[in-house]
């Protein structure tokens, strides 16, 4: 049984297994959440970002995907990278978004990760409508199989925080 909670605030502050990163394909950073992440974490976590992108994922990882490196020096063992859809009016990506966060707790079941910190994936620069981006959210999580114990949402500002509210009920 998966435990959700909600928590209004930075991300790169919580002190969690596995931290999920909102990245995009290139892998090698960005800006909101990715950009805190990457400051934050230090340089390790790039260095294992470059050698994913001159390995397995040399035409970066495609969107939906997830894939872990070292959390440097946040207080977590792990981040986990996954891409968000960006948001579209005129064709459905739900899927992609509800594929992030399963497939983001099935490498965090892989690495035996028992709480996993998640952004509001896609809702910021990508656009994503916050209502329903925490809709899919809460649904694809409380939907998983997974073994971890603790998923913690963690939302930047008060209206985020509010509206997830409103999902978990
Ligand atoms: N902690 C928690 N939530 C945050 C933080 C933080 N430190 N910073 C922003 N948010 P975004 P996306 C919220 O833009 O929409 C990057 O450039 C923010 O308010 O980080 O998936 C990547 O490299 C929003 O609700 O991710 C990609 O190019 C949510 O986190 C692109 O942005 C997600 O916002 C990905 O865009």
């Amino acid at each position: 049984m998966t435990t959700i909670r909600l928590v209004q605030g930075d991300i790169t502050r919580e002190s969690v297994d596995a931290i999920v990163n909102a990245a995009n394909s290139s892998l090698l950073g960005g800006g909101g959440v990715d950009g805190a992440i990457h400051r934050r974490g230090g340089s390790a976590i790039l260095s294992e970002c470059r050698e994913l992108r001159a390995s397995r994922y040399g035409k970066g990882l495609p969107t939906g995907q997830a894939v872990a490196t070292t959390a440097g020096d946040l207080d977590a063992r792990w981040v986990i990278h996954t891409v968000g859809p960006v948001w579209s009016a005129s064709e459905d990506r739900s899927d992609l978004l509800a594929s992030c966060y399963r497939e983001s707790l099935r490498i965090a079941d892989e690495l035996g990760a028992r709480s996993v910190a998640f952004p509001a994936i896609s809702t910021g620069i990508y656009g994503w409508p916050m209502d329903d981006g925490a809709r899919i959210a809460v649904a694809t999580v409380r939907a998983a199989r997974t073994s971890v114990e603790e998923v913690r949402f963690v939302l930047f500002d008060q209206r985020a925080y509010e509206v997830f509210e409103e999902q978990v009920g």
